[in-house]
């Protein structure tokens, strides 16, 4: 297996050297000459295709490797000049670090020029060598080259004279690289790796390998992975970075991984390779375009992210730059993370972005500066009101401790309020606070015999809440003045009593049961107008009347003297039938035989055959 250019293979073992890991991609015009800088730089030739060979033309991504001096390792991405090929090019240059910008001195600055350097700026390249190349062929002015990156981060880029013919420049390309790298800090590990796949092939004996340059995190091997989007998941099991076989893979390296699990069919290029907890692709997502050329909400567009392509639309576009864009199929972006935004007819790239919440959806409000933890933290939790602590910033270049820190540092001067498992903005949390007490005191009031608000109700009320949020909301108020009551809520000081209006159906429901007590009046004969339903449950609920059945109720007392008669009956005489029992306390079938289910459940009798026996 290989992430370069030769004939695929596994290699042998080789223990990885600590190095410094990066890595560059060539951009510029077609036939400019950045392949045969490729080789000549690496003795590797990125063209591997026989078509590219044919036609003398880079049509796909090429792989190199570059070793400079001071353990600086690079991946080099060889990309296509061609317009046709403008998709793979931003597939190259996705994750990158440093872009060899090529210019051609015989045929100057040309349209693919341009728009290449367009899409460094738009995908957040900082570092750029530019080689002014074919200088046996002609002389140009570095000036006119100077000018053209004049206002972009690359002005003061070494621009470097180079010919292959001649080896004008090589050595000071080289020079360049390493002076350049060595000021940059190594591509960053914030715990959350994604491998934006770019190569998939079968090798005979080992099975599906992917290729791609590694971001944000550590891989292994054996790790266990997931394929996004889809949430394929299968496990690594085995990592090579320019055929060298690894343990492990850092970010910024060109990296080889077998998933023989997975069949080549399953997996394109675009997908991604990540970890199971970070959370889930989406087909919204709320960013900050800048364009150069002016868009309509509704436009559709091309949007490429990673080493991917989504068709999408433009919902709205704010004055200010924020997007919301709807993707046609999901997408695994993080906050922080740069697109490239290219016209329906992919001619023209026509801007760019960067994610401001990939999850994004019209309720999103609050747009964060996307390099403070802290902003972008209260940005999440403003536009959702309460979100599960765990998910806060799972999709960002935030790493787990950069995520706690800052959210303790918003605890505590109370930018956001912490509820249990859920972090809430304070304003957001305190309304929701208010209407639920409010809710219950309007219940308290209109059926002071309740023993409180049933929760169903409570949530129903407070229509659209997580199950998270009101359970975290429970919590919140029972710490504070409240009290579950069984499936309701109550004030600590609501008693429940029946209003006054009630007392005279409560004396004539209580007379109904007594009359005859172990044989009383079914159910249905006390009425069943909303009134005495209201206090039958009243009494229920208080444990007064015992509901032996849906149609038989009993007083609670003479509940507890029928079972105690039966008791005593049984251990006096021994296992007992119901009519027995039932001659004993003058009752009824009607009402014994749910009476001595109840003792059964209660755990007091035990039904053997066609008799009770105390258990
Ligand atoms: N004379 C001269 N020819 C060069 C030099 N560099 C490249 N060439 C030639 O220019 C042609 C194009 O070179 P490539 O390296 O394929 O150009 P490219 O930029 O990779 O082209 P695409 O990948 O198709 O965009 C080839 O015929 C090269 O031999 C140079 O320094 N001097
Ligand atoms: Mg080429």
């Amino acid at each position: 297996m290989t992430v370069g250019n030769s004939s695929p293979k596994i290699g042998d073992a080789h223990g990885a050297p600590l190095q410094k890991h990066f890595i560059m991609a060539t951009a510029g015009h077609v036939d400019h000459g950045k392949s045969a800088l490729v080789k000549v730089l690496t003795g590797t030739d990125p063209d591997r295709l026989p078509e590219e060979k044919a036609r003398q033309i880079t049509i796909d991504l090429g792989f190199a490797e570059l070793n400079l001096p001071g353990g600086i390792r690079v991946g080099l991405v060889d990309v296509p000049g061609h317009e046709d090929f403008v998709r793979n090019m931003i597939a190259g240059v996705g994750s990158i670090d440093l872009a060899l910008f090529v210019v051609a001195a015989d045929d100057g600055w040309m349209p693919q020029s341009e728009e290449h350097l367009q899409i460094l700026k738009y995908l957040g390249v900082r570092h750029a060598i530019i080689a002014l190349t074919k200088t046996d062929l002609a002389v140009t002015d570095i000036e006119v080259i100077r000018h053209r990156l004049r206002d972009t981060v690359f002005a003061q880029s070494p621009i470097i004279r180079t010919s292959v013919r001649t080896g004008q420049g090589l050595e000071d390309l080289k020079s360049a690289f390493a002076a350049e790298f060595a000021t940059m800090q190594p591509p960053r590990d914030y715990g959350k790796p994604r491998l934006f796949i770019d190569r998939v092939f079968t090798l005979h004996g080992v099975g599906t390998v992917v290729t791609g340059t590694l971001t944000g995190g550590a891989l292994r091997r054996a790790q266990k992975i997931v394929i996004q989007p889809g949430n394929r998941e299968t496990r690594v099991r085995s990592i090579q970075s320019h055929n060298h076989e690894l343990e492990s893979a850092q970010p910024g390296m060109r990296t080889a991984i077998n998933l023989p699990d997975v069949d080549v069919e399953e997996i394109n290029r675009g997908n991604v390779i990540t970890i199971a907890d970070l959370g889930q692709p989406s087909t919204k997502l709320l960013a900050q375009v800048s364009l150069t050329q002016s868009l309509k909400s509704g436009s559709s567009v091309y949007l490429h992210h990673g080493t991917s392509r989504y068709a999408a639309r433009i919902l709205s576009l704010e004055k200010d730059g924020v997007a919301h864009v709807k993707l046609f199929s999901p997408l695994f972006a993080f906050l922080g993370d740069r697109f490239v935004l290219r016209d329906a007819s992919e001619r023209r790239t026509i801007g760019g972005g960067i994610v401001l919440d990939p999850d994004g959806d019209k309720h999103s409000k609050l747009p964060a500066a996307t390099g403070d933890a802290g902003l972008c933290l209260r940005a999440a939790i403003a536009s959702r009101g309460f979100v599960r602590k765990e998910t806060l910033l799972r999709k960002s270049h935030f790493s787990a401790d950069e995520i706690g820190a800052a959210l303790l540092r918003l605890e505590k001067s109370h930018q956001v309020a912490i509820c249990g498992e859920l972090a809430a903005d304070p304003d957001a949390w305190e309304s929701l606070r208010t209407r639920a007490i409010r809710l219950i005191d309007a219940a308290h009031k209109r059926n002071p015999e309740r023993p409180g608000l049933a929760l169903n109700e409570l949530r129903a009320s407070l229509r659209g809440l997580s199950v998270d949020s009101f359970a975290a909301l429970m919590t919140d108020l029972c710490a504070d003045g409240f009290v579950r009551a069984g499936s309701a809520i109550a004030r600590i000081t609501h008693q429940a009593s029946l209003p006054v209006a009630l007392r005279p159906i409560e004396k004539k429901t209580r007379a109904a049961l007594s009359e005859k007590p172990f044989d009383p009046t079914p159910r249905r004969a006390m009425g069943e107008d909303p009134q005495t339903r209201q206090v039958l449950r009243f009494l229920i609920e208080k444990g007064e009347i015992i509901e032996i059945s849906e149609d038989v109720l009993l007083l609670s007392e003479h509940f507890a003297a029928m079972r105690a008669t039966v008791v005593n009956f049984i251990s006096k005489n021994g296992p007992a039938t119901v009519s027995e029992l039932r001659q004993t306390l003058h009752s009824s079938r009607r009402v014994m035989v749910p009476f001595l289910e109840r003792l059964d459940r209660d755990g007091i009798t035990r039904r053997v055959g066609e008799k009770r026996l105390l258990r």
